[in-house]
């Protein structure tokens, strides 16, 4: 059975953290309703949805990505860069113990959920201002054991490695360029986002098809001229917090 975690839109988002973005007005009620639209598509695509009540004095805890990474063997309980984020981390470690081990990123490790991008055995994580060298270590001593390669990849002018590209089909990622070198991903195919669509890079495979954020037509129409069943949500107010759709749940598959 598959599963999506997922949290609850909190009442003090508009206080989230922001690197690359001006702040503006984010609109709870519609960011709720957007998110409702986000878990139907995980529905649509075949998983059940676990759903983590509302942290209310925890501003950007609808991302729940960003502190935990699950993998078919072991759960990473990471410790996000930004110290906000850190009271995050407990409530999704527990929920995930029902399913996995729980491995933790200690002190002084950083690792954000968002940085570590998995294509089957090989694990690229962001050299973000987020995620640390000493949490990528940490990562790749949990992971080594069950066979897997832990890479870091540079990313540039954007928050996190699944900004910059994603998976789309077993075989080939989405990025954008500028953000990340294609060279990285040896033995995948390269697609890349439209020029005109710079953010357009985060999709979140999941099931048989892809999650993608309304607002990037012409980088969807790439994907589904590639073959990729394309599903389109309004994630507006979650972009105004500077996250995107991997960001808002965590699979277990
Ligand atoms: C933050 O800056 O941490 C949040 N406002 C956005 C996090 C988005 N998460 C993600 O890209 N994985």
């Amino acid at each position: 059975m598959s599963l999506a975690v997922v949290r609850a839109v909190s009442r003090s988002m508009q206080r989230c953290e922001l690197t690359h973005r001006d702040r503006a007005r984010i609109d709870t009620e519609l960011a709720s309703k957007q998110h409702e639209s986000y878990i139907a598509a995980l529905e649509s695509l075949g998983y059940d949805v676990v759903r983590l009540p509302e942290e209310p004095d925890l501003p950007d805890s609808i991302f729940v990505e960003d502190v935990a990474v699950v993998f078919p063997e072991v759960a990473i309980s990471t410790r996000p860069g930004a110290p906000s984020r850190r009271p995050e981390v407990e409530s999704v470690a527990a929920a995930l113990s029902e399913h996995r081990p729980v491995v933790r990123i200690e002190p002084p490790g950083t690792l954000d959920g968002g940085d570590v991008l998995v294509v089957g055995r090989d694990v690229y994580v962001g050299s973000s201002s987020r995620s640390n060298p000493g949490g990528a270590e940490q990562l790749r001593n949990a992971l080594e054991p069950y066979g897997y390669a832990v890479h870091a990849t540079p990313l540039r002018g954007c928050l996190h490695l699944k900004s910059a590209v994603t998976q789309v089909t077993p075989a080939a990622v989405l990025l954008n360029p500028d953000h990340v070198d294609g060279g990285r991903f040896r033995g995948m195919d390269i697609l890349t986002v439209d020029p005109a669509e710079p953010d357009g890079a985060n999709a979140l495979m999941a099931g048989d098809g892809v999650v993608y954020p309304a607002g990037f037509p012409r980088t969807a129409s790439r994907l589904a001229d590639h073959g990729i069943r394309v599903v389109t949500v309004d994630v507006g107010e979650v972009r105004k917090a500077e996250g995107g759709v991997t960001c808002c749940s965590i699979l277990i598959d």
